[in-house]
């Protein structure tokens, strides 16, 4: 019987995308460790609903899909030592859908919830990057249902956990607050390049 291969070491023509201490994933693997009530509400019937110190409104389905579609090629880093390179993501830009928003002056941050018990936060300036987006399609496929689909944010310059799947919430606040990971430990930030992987980092 042999052993598959899942991870190597970072190909040294590639070596400086990425960060201290990450393999290379092989494959792409699936983690959760909060999942959402089941059955899941069809892509059709998602809404991605904007509330705290925004205007309230709820998007449907149709209304993401009416906003400038956008097609990224990014890697991304899990705090469990892997980086996927050139992972394609179909979806919204974060700074697409904060112009069809109405968002407080007051707001800094922004808690990304899933649907079931899971969330995390990023500065609202992260969203005006221009590599965030929420994302409805991986590898030009719907989302599978495992992989946070219907709609998941995607957001590569922090470790993955902040890449909230099942997203149907954003709430927008004045200040930081903890999500899912970083109320058991891990880093505020997250920050990929600066080994930001406990609180204490
Ligand atoms: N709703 C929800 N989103 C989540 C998680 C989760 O448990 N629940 N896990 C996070 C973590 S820790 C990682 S590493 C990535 C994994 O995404 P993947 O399964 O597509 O690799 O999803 C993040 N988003
Ligand atoms: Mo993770």
């Amino acid at each position: 019987m042999s052993r598959r291969k899942h991870f190597a070491d970072p190909p040294p023509e590639q070596a400086e995308r990425f960060p201290p201490r990450q393999r290379l994933a092989l494959g792409f693997p699936v983690l959760t460790a909060a999942a959402p009530p089941e059955p899941l509400p069809a892509a059709q019937d998602w809404t991605l609903r904007a509330f705290g110190l925004a205007r309230e409104r709820t998007l449907t389905w149709a209304d993401l899909l009416a906003l400038p579609q956008s097609t990224l090629t990014l890697d991304i880093h899990c705090v469990t030592h892997w980086t996927k390179l050139d992972t394609v993501w179909q979806g919204v830009r974060t700074r697409d859908l904060l112009d069809a928003l109405e968002v407080s002056p007051q707001a800094t941050h922004v808690m990304a919830h899933a649907l079931g018990d899971y969330s995390a936060a990023l500065p609202l300036e992260d969203w005006q990057r221009d590599d965030l987006l929420i994302a409805h399609s991986y590898a030009g496929e719907p989302l599978e249902q495992g992989r946070g689909g219907p709609l998941r944010l995607v957001a590569p310059h922090r470790y993955f956990w902040k890449s909230v799947k099942w997203l149907e919430g954003l709430e927008f606040m004045d200040r930081d607050r903890p999500g899912y990971w970083e109320a058991r430990g891990y880093h505020w930030r997250g920050d990929p390049w600066q080994s930001e992987r406990w609180e204490s980092d």
